[in-house]
């Protein structure tokens, strides 16, 4: 176990362009306001905050074929990558509050320039593994594995804005969690390149307990390797996080998410955590504040919430006198 609690560096990232709806650029204010970063400090953690980063709209940005907004999305993420590079290379665990999840594209790319060696948790009801020429959305959200897994170079193709990405994991380092809506091309890919999935049908198979174990066998045997966690808030079933752009029934409970939280906070391993697609501007005043209480309830499980109880270090116990 690490001997000083670890220290946080958290970002905004107000992004939308990845995807048709607005609102996500929002998230970030919304978990500030609900406190997320209190309650991580609140936990021990030394935390830093940097801020929302400025991410403007790149003019004239025509559509690549079908794919939306590619020079805004590349030059948003060239900032991101730039900033959770200075975050992670500071030994700071890198928590990005997104925005969509075309950001991961930065936030991988940027943190594996301070942690080569870092694996991929990829949690989500979606894959976001399709190509430009594969989207049938053009919305780059759907994409972002598409740019940083070496195994795809071969199927995809290159997107203006993108001239300063390069492919930076391999297949065998990623592994998703909580997949149910999995497009066809994506399948294909994934079997082709051989990334590993715990879809929502290995998680009723194996239970969280096993899956845990299984996933973290499968992407680090020897238990060394930094993990960049992406966690797109859609995994969860829409019980628990409704205000999203996707939401699909059949997902993790707020119960499985903490139990993963847990585990993946015990390996003391965490080095940056993405929280994505919260939407503030879908569904009721009440949808709203569901999906940010359990989001940055989860999030406090990440950095070290335990259920079975915390004691910080300056607890003094009441005795008699
Ligand atoms: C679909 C696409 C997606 C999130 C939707 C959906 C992708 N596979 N990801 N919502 N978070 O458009 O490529
Ligand atoms: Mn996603
Ligand atoms: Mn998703």
């Amino acid at each position: 176990a690490p001997s000083k609690p670890p220290s946080v560096g958290v970002v905004g990232i107000p992004f939308s362009k990845g995807q048709p709806r607005g609102g996500t650029e929002h998230g970030p204010a919304l978990l500030r306001d609900y406190g997320i970063v209190e309650r991580i400090q609140d936990l021990g953690n030394k935390v830093t905050d940097y801020g929302d980063l400025t991410l403007d709209a790149v003019e004239d940005d025509k559509p690549w074929n079908k794919v939306k907004n590619p020079r805004t999305v590349g030059q948003a993420n060239r900032k991101v990558s730039e900033c959770v590079s200075k975050i992670t290379r500071d030994r700071q665990i890198a928590l990005t509050l997104g925005g969509d999840h075309s950001i991961a594209i930065g936030s991988i790319h940027g943190h594996a320039q301070s942690c080569p060696d870092l694996v991929v948790v990829w949690i989500d009801a979606h894959a976001d593994l399709n190509t430009p020429l594969s989207s049938d959305s053009g919305n780059i959200h759907g994409m972002p594995l598409s740019f940083i897994v070496k195994e795809m170079a071969p199927y995809t193709a290159r997107l203006p804005g993108f001239e300063w990405c390069q492919p930076c994991i391999s297949a065998r380092d990623l592994i998703y969690i909580g997949l149910r809506d999995v497009d066809e091309a994506e399948r294909a890919y994934m079997t082709e390149c051989g990334i590993a999935s715990y879809s929502m049908q290995e998680v009723d198979k194996y239970g969280l307990p096993d899956m845990m174990e299984r996933v973290l066998k499968t992407v680090d045997p020897t238990g060394k390797r930094p993990i960049h966690l992406s966690f797109d808030v859609d995994a969860m079933d829409p019980e628990y996080s409704p205000s999203t752009g996707t939401p699909v029934h059949g997902g993790l409970t707020r119960r499985e998410m903490y139990y993963i939280a847990e585990e993946i906070a015990g390996t003391g391993r965490l080095s940056c955590l993405d929280v994505v697609e919260v939407n503030p501007s879908l569904g009721t005043e009440a949808d709203r504040k569901k999906t940010v209480r359990t989001t940055v309830d989860v999030v406090s499980h990440f950095f070290g919430k335990r259920r079975e109880g915390n004691v910080s270090a300056d607890f003094k116990m009441p005795l008699p006198q």
